[in-house]
């Protein structure tokens, strides 16, 4: 295919002034007339041809200062318009009218109909579907819209900005017309037509302008949205108090839809959601659907300032609005809730998810030079891998200088189409920092890994540390460069508490962050009185490995002392990962699997200590995913013998701790009636964790079935009906769960999705038949991106037993969905079929089922770009 390339960037030939649109909505042809003051820019050769673009467009008509162009004025091509035929002047009018028929717009992308109602979706390129533009982030433009449509079906018409004229038409119509006087680029327009109740609110901000609040949800929902509702609210305080960020229109409006892309989209001043990111009660939402919800919120509504106000130049530069955005509502969850707890989280998410991305074939820099469908491109890299660099930024230059780097950055790039190299100029200039070396983090793809030994040298108190760093990239071609990585540290001595020390020599360390930035450091550290155990990356400071593992007794030691609470989950999961690899590797080879006394031992203590949060003794009984055993184990993978080694060793903890599990289940009471703040949630999610230990070790179904049937709120009772369908599929007990859930439910499709998700991962042979089945249900949908990924995602993420089946069914039928669904919705296509990115990672026969699948998808005739992209890159 043909590829962009960033080093091809160059600023537009025409300027947009100013958009008026004007909408008449029909379902199946709704006309779009669009005015743009078009300018050429300076030093642009009069006549210079105009090119637009325009993805399935009717062309209707088309003029310049009110003269019709002549069919030899322009041509067509399938992405967009080149007009030739150009006045003399440097100003001039276009007027555009195209034709587009949103019931026929299942790619969910451009104007779309969603439950009978019309909704865009513009980012990155969506709105090139509804009429001709430069449809790209630096053309900035102020817009008005005027809306039209029937008044009885769509009472409600809603654009950016502020609503500035709205009264009824002949014919049942009706009209309203919305202006946004900040200039956006095309991206952050919305529009939504049609018929929704409202949850409204008031937010003062601290310069005191009044802000409408307004949430539309399906009528009947309105008490659903009130959490969301409350995170906006939060969100709004936060950015004023921590980025001193305050909102900037008299309305901030939310819509809720059922069929969307993706979790949610920033418009300016309209925001549009997945409606599984703004409705939740006790009955219908998990605590992690709240949290989800209160991070997502923040998220869009951040992106205020970090994407609309200050936008990004070209799409190369999306970590700029990504990374830093993802990293605003991490700190904001992060104070709202558990830190250390909610870093934990961060990093599972981003081991799972942005390791292998960036250990296989579709790797690539936070920041890419190239891309042939950037949908393809909001990926965990750059998101969670850029919010971290973001992180990082932080660490290096400190509290106070990221606060002065990031006030610059707004007063300096304020109304900017802006790029890295910019963000990174302000953190320069902001605290004298040389952050040449820094920005490779931005350049160079894969996860670096970090090589220790220490030393202790008693007579001289003196402790050496030697760190090597290396990168293996499988995309980098060229020279690896040393990166500059931020290692945070710690010496922990014997009692647990820090030690001090009188000097260091062999690296740069300011406060306690050693800056790693040599191929290899020999530090040392002087007067160190006794034999220290090194604690290294406390709260993960850098997106990194260490490899080889510490040894057992050092992460023991740290796993029980760390006086970092990251740092001390850190320990006791590598320590369990060591034992977990093991043990696979005694399943593979035929031998007994035996769980360590120390680790247990360590699981136990946590248990029992109730001095530590409930959520965080959780986490740590969770122990390493499949999938994340599998990643650590890298090649040759039998994911039948992880499963086995892993349910093993966890059956034998569950049997050894039975006694104080249960005491504790019987023991913990979250409070009654529900309530969804971090502490209550916390309490569940420790008890229900227990629940699933309890079972293991017990056999006892009745108890996951009472706890199913007692269940007062979704996180109780989803997380029973998991337990009794992961470790019990076939009882009696599992299916009359199943099936009460499912009657309780059959209206409410996103808690139906739940109900897919869990039976599409048990695990075994039989689930590849099971999901087939589910596909069939009349709750099911290929055109719901929810459901698709509720049911097919969860099988082919979530199941590494069922989908890995060894018989390569598994990735036929993967296959088959993906050419199924790349007829519909390609850009969610393109995402499934990403779940088979580490195919190469397999055992041969695996492998060799997988590489055979891939092929035959992309040998098919009519492939979506997004899905071709997708596939060349895996195979290449
Ligand atoms: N900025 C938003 C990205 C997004 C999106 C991209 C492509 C296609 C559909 C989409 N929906 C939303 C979401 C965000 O990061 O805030
Ligand atoms: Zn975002």
């Amino acid at each position: 295919g043909t590829a962009i390339l960033l080093e091809d960037y160059r600023p537009s030939d025409y300027q947009i002034d100013k958009v008026d649109l004007a909408f008449s909505l029909d379902a199946q042809e709704t006309l779009v007339t669009s005015i743009l003051s078009m300018r050429r820019a300076e030093g642009v050769a009069e006549g210079a041809p105009l090119v637009l673009h325009g993805d399935e467009l009717e062309l209707v008509s088309i003029a310049i200062n009110d003269t019709a162009l002549s069919e030899d004025g322009y041509e067509l091509s399938a992405d967009g318009i080149s007009i030739n035929k150009l006045p003399a002047n440097d100003v001039f009018t276009l007027k555009i009218v195209t034709r587009i028929n949103p019931t026929a717009n299942k790619k969910l992308m451009g104007l779309y109909r969603t439950s009978g109602n019309f909704c865009t979706q513009c980012e990155a390129e969506g709105f090139r579907r509804i009429t001709y533009y430069l449809d790209r982030p630096d053309i900035l433009s102020v817009f008005t819209v005027r809306i039209e449509g029937d008044s009885k079906t769509v009472p409600l018409l809603l654009s950016n900005g502020n609503c500035t004229d709205k009264g009824a038409l002949e014919n049942g119509r009706h009209f309203a017309v919305w202006h946004d006087p900040h200039p956006k680029p095309a991206y952050l327009f919305a529009l939504f037509a049609g018929d929704l109740g409202v949850l409204k609110d008031r937010f003062k901000t601290r310069s005191g302008r009044d802000v409408t609040l307004e949430i539309y949800v399906e009528h009947g929902k309105e008490p659903r949205a009130a959490y969301a509702m409350d995170s906006l609210i939060r969100s709004m305080k936060w950015d004023e108090e921590v980025y001193g960020c305050e909102y900037d229109l008299d309305i901030f409006m939310i819509v809720a839809v059922s069929d969307f892309n993706m979790g949610a989209m920033e418009n300016k001043g309209l925001n549009v959601f997945n409606d599984k990111y703004v409705l939740a009660d006790p009955e219908t939402a998990t605590d992690q659907d709240y949290a989800n919800i209160e991070a997502i919120i923040a998220h869009e509504y951040f992106h205020n300032w970090t994407g609309n106000r200050i936008t990004c130049r070209d799409w190369f530069q999306l970590c700029l609005k990504e990374g830093l955005t993802v990293y605003r509502d991490h700190s904001f969850s992060a104070d709202m809730r558990s830190a250390p707890v909610k870093r934990i989280a961060e990093v599972r998410g981003l081991r799972a998810h942005q390791f292998p991305e960036d250990a296989g074939p579709l790797a690539h820099p936070v920041r890419p030079r190239r891309y042939s469908e950037i949908n393809n491109f909001y990926t965990s890299t750059v998101y969670e891998k850029g919010s971290e660099v973001v992180g990082m930024f932080k660490t290096i230059v400190g509290e106070e200088g990221y606060k002065r780097a990031l006030d610059l950055y707004f007063e300096r790039h304020d109304g900017d189409a802006a790029t890295i190299e910019d963000f990174i100029k302000c953190f320069e200039d902001a605290t004298g920092a040389d952050l040449k070396q820094f920005s490779l983090w931005y350049d160079q793809a894969g996860t670096p890994n970090l090589a220790i030994e220490t030393n202790y040298d008693e007579a001289h108190k003196r402790f050496t540390v030697n760190i090597a760093q290396s990168l293996k990239s499988s995309v980098v071609t060229g020279d690896v460069e040393p990166m500059h990585i931020p290692v945070r540290f710690g010496l922990v001595g014997p009692q647990g508490n820090d030690l001090a020390y009188s000097g260091v020599t062999g690296a740069d360390v300011t406060g306690d962050v050693i800056h790693v930035r040599e191929p290899k450091h020999s530090i040392h550290f002087e007067g160190v009185e006794q034999e220290p155990v090194i604690s290294l990356l406390r709260g993960f400071s850098a997106p990194v490995t260490i490899i080889p593992e510490r040894a057992d007794s050092e992460l023991a030691f740290l796993a029980r002392h760390d006086n970092d609470e990251f740092a001390r989950w850190e320990a006791l999961s590598s320590l369990a990962m060591r034992q977990l690899r093991q043990a696979t590797h005694d399943v593979e080879s035929g031998k007994a699997v035996k769980s360590s006394p120390e680790l247990t031992t360590i699981l136990y203590e946590i248990l029992s200590d109730e001095t530590l949060e409930p959520a965080y003794r959780a986490l740590c009984l969770s122990l390493p995913s499949e999938a994340d055993i599998a990643r650590e184990i890298g090649s040759d993978i039998n994911p039948d013998a992880i499963y086995t080694a892993r349910s093993q060793i966890l059956d034998d903890i569950a049997k050894e701790c039975l006694a104080t599990l249960q005491a504790t289940y019987a023991k913990l009471n979250p409070a009654k009636p529900f309530v969804p703040d971090a502490t209550s949630a916390g309490i569940r999610s420790l008890r229900n964790t227990i629940l699933g230990l309890i079972v293991r070790a017990t056999g006892d179904v009745e108890l996951a079935a009472k706890h199913f049937s007692n269940a007062d709120n979704m996180t109780d009772r989803a997380d029973a009906l998991s337990v009794l369908a992961l470790q019990a599929p076939d009882a009696e007990e599992t299916a009359l769960a199943l099936e009460t859930f499912r009657a309780g439910y059959a209206d409410n499709p996103i808690v139906m999705d739940k109900w897919f998700a869990i039976q599409a991962m048990i695990p075994g042979g039989g689930a590849l038949e099971r999901v087939e089945q589910l596909s069939k249900s009349d709750s099911f949908s290929w055109e719901n991106p929810n459901r698709v990924r509720a049911l097919i995602g969860s099988f082919s993420v979530g199941n590494p037993t069922g989908f890995n089946r060894a018989d390569g069914v598994g990735y036929r039928f993967l296959c088959d969905a993906t050419a199924r669904l790349d007829d519909i919705n390609p850009q969610v296509a393109a995402r499934l079929i990403t779940a088979m990115r580490s195919w190469r990672n397999l055992e041969k026969k695996r492998s060799d089922f997988a590489l055979e699948a891939l092929k035959s998808l992309l040998s098919k005739e009519k492939l979506s770009r997004d899905v071709r992209d997708i596939l060349e890159r895996t195979l290449a």
